[in-house]
């Protein structure tokens, strides 16, 4: 070897050496593991708060992109939760507004994962996560233009859907070849729920009606941006018109699902080629295809250019819905009493809702709001107690009420004293939430309980968030405002797991989600901007969790569809809480 190669060598070794000794004491791998904070980052004059785990001392500052200390502060005494016996401690450096790209330091903990301190600073995983929608369409392919790296063939063309024989009837018999094109894929699967797109539809309809200016002009590549209408309705149309589909032009009554008798493998969508069958019609599925038609006939409606006859059209079939459950209140959905008697036996989602007196709530209020006739909201009891439940698939109530409010300097008579009641309840709801956030462990107001953490646990985040949002709509107390983002922070990796929970945003991200796109594809990184389930305690998938602590139990495994699956009705709530807390960015003085 010649002096000058064996110089470098040495050379080379001597710098790894150091580069390890630099590792060892600031332990940057570790450092990103133990602090726990907004991946995607902070507003300039918005709140920041940090949360470090293991032992340290009580000294933490920053460093800037040049590795210069640029603020420093201490850290609260440790602190637990009542679920989880592992100590944290805060850093608060809300005083620090300069913008740049920062990382936290603790000695003897390390360096953070690097964060951002600027305006819009959840522009981009508030459209990365709506983006994702574009990327679960069936139907179509998804082209380079607008899917990069994950452009692939279309799937589903769902242009020959079998009735099945628990749908039969005397103009359908079993076996009717009907048309159900479009639509969102569920979740990790390739199915088509309504009751699930009715939530997921409904909520993002909402984030239009709340903050139509700010998403008016918002555009991500889609193959309808750069056309004259907003990319928010365009995706949303996507879905609605699959939905349309849905519904029996005899009766009125709506599929419960589009669905295969059974779960595909994890394969790509246009290799899953199995027969496609519209199922039993039911209640719930009438009900909240009723209420999302009537809420897109009100959104639509302000571009009868664009959509000629489209806003007449949900409104005609809204009805239609709604007077086909009216005739049928009771048409539950029961799986398994289905495949006692009706072949080929089907095993994919059942969202089974048990309850359909919220359905009705949020129907006859939509109805109500958009054709302004009382009818509608007199047959149903819009408000038979004063309990608040947060929005899930098989819990819409909210859904109505919000509209109620939003709409509510439109109202008389019982409409407008309901509205007044509604409003009360919902602030003491969300004072409820307030509850605690800052003394706990992870100050969000995400885990307030252990209950928090159930299937889908990022959703309750997320539905947490709108809920004060809609407190701040009425009150304009920015505190609202402040606890919601306390909630992105919470999804974005300022949580007991560490990870932000939106595939693409953020340092430490999943990487294995239950997804049939993202496993099958043979790309390393799953399909950007959705959203994880989240740490789920009750572990149904029995994967290989490590920890069973409720807001740990966590695991970035495609085995794991009880934590790792996403879902439509998940990330459109993140959608709505990310958009929401930009539009409102200057108005409560994150930045200016
Ligand atoms: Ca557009
Ligand atoms: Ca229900």
């Amino acid at each position: 070897m010649k002096r000058k190669e064996l110089f470098l060598l040495r050379s080379i070794a001597l710098l790894i050496t150091v580069w390890c000794g630099m590792l060892n004491v600031y332990g940057q791998r570790n450092g990103g593991e133990q602090i726990r904070l907004n991946q995607e980052g902070y507003y300039p004059e918005g709140p920041k708060l940090a949360v470090v785990t293991g032992e340290h001392g009580d000294e933490f500052y920053l460093v800037a992109a040049d590795g210069k200390k640029v603020w420093e502060g201490k850290l609260t005494t440790a602190r637990a939760s009542t679920y989880n016996p592992k100590k944290t401690s805060i850093a608060d450096f809300s005083a620090f507004q300069k913008p740049g790209t920062y990382r936290l330091v603790v000695k003897g903990v390390g360096e953070s994962y690097p964060f951002n301190i600027r305006k819009h600073v959840h522009e981009a995983v508030a459209k990365g996560s709506i983006k994702a929608f574009y990327y679960i369409r069936a139907s179509t392919p998804l082209t380079p233009t607008y899917a990069g790296k994950w452009s692939r063939a279309e799937g589903h063309p769902d242009n020959k859907v079998l009735v099945h024989s628990s749908a039969a009837t005397a103009q359908r018999p079993a076996g009717t070849i009907i048309s159900s094109p479009r639509g969102w894929y569920d979740a990790g699967d390739y199915n088509k729920y309504i009751v699930n797109s009715g939530i997921t539809t409904g909520t993002l309809l909402s984030l239009y009606e709340d903050f139509p200016a700010a998403m008016n002009t918002a555009t991500w590549n889609i193959p309808e941006s750069g056309n004259t209408t907003p990319d928010l309705l365009d995706e949303v149309l996507w879905n609605v018109r699959w939905m349309l589909t849905m519904q029996d032009p005899n009766d009125g009554g709506v599929y419960h699902k589009c669905t295969n008798a059974s779960f595909d493998k994890m394969e790509m969508p246009d290799k899953a080629v199995a027969l496609r069958y519209a199922v039993q019609k039911s209640t719930a599925a009438a009900l909240d295809f009723a209420a999302v038609m009537a809420q897109a006939a009100r959104v639509y409606k302000e571009f009868p250019k664009q959509w000629p006859g489209l806003s007449d059209s949900c409104l005609t079939a809204a009805k239609q819905a709604w007077t086909w459950a009216q005739k049928n209140p009771a048409q539950l959905y029961e799986q398994n009493a289905i495949n006692a008697s009706f072949e080929p036996k089907i095993s994919t989602g059942a969202y089974g809702d048990r309850d359909v007196k919220d359905e009705f709530i949020w129907a006859a209020i939509e109805l109500f709001l958009t054709t302004g006739e009382t009818s509608y909201y007199n047959t149903a009891a819009i408000l038979p107690d004063d309990k608040m439940p947060l929005p899930s698939w098989a819990q819409v109530r909210l859904l109505g009420y919000y509209s109620l409010l939003r709409l509510s300097n439109t109202l008389t008579g019982a409409a407008k004293t309901d509205a007044e009641k509604i409003k009360s309840a919902l602030l003491k709801t969300a004072d409820a939430l307030l509850v605690g956030v800052n003394e706990r462990a992870y100050p969000s107001v995400m885990g307030q309980s252990a209950k928090d953490f159930i299937w889908g646990s990022s959703a309750v985040a997320a539905n947490e968030g709108i809920l004060l949002l809609q407190a701040y709509a009425v009150t304009k107390d920015k505190k609202y405002v402040d606890n919601a983002l306390s909630n992105l922070d919470y999804l974005l990796g300022r949580n007991a797991t560490g990870y932000s929970f939106m595939t693409g945003f953020g340092s430490k991200t999943p990487m294995h989600p239950h997804h049939r796109p993202s496993e099958a594809d043979g790309i390393a990184e799953p399909i950007p901007g959705m959203l994880a389930g989240g740490p789920n305690p009750s572990m149904q998938d029995k994967c290989n969790y490590a920890s069973a602590i409720p807001d740990e139990a966590y695991v970035d495994d495609v085995c794991s569809f009880a934590s790792n699956e996403i879902a439509i009705n998940w990330n459109a709530p993140f959608v709505y809480l990310a958009f929401a807390v930009e539009a409102l960015e200057n108005t409560v003085g994150y930045s200016h």
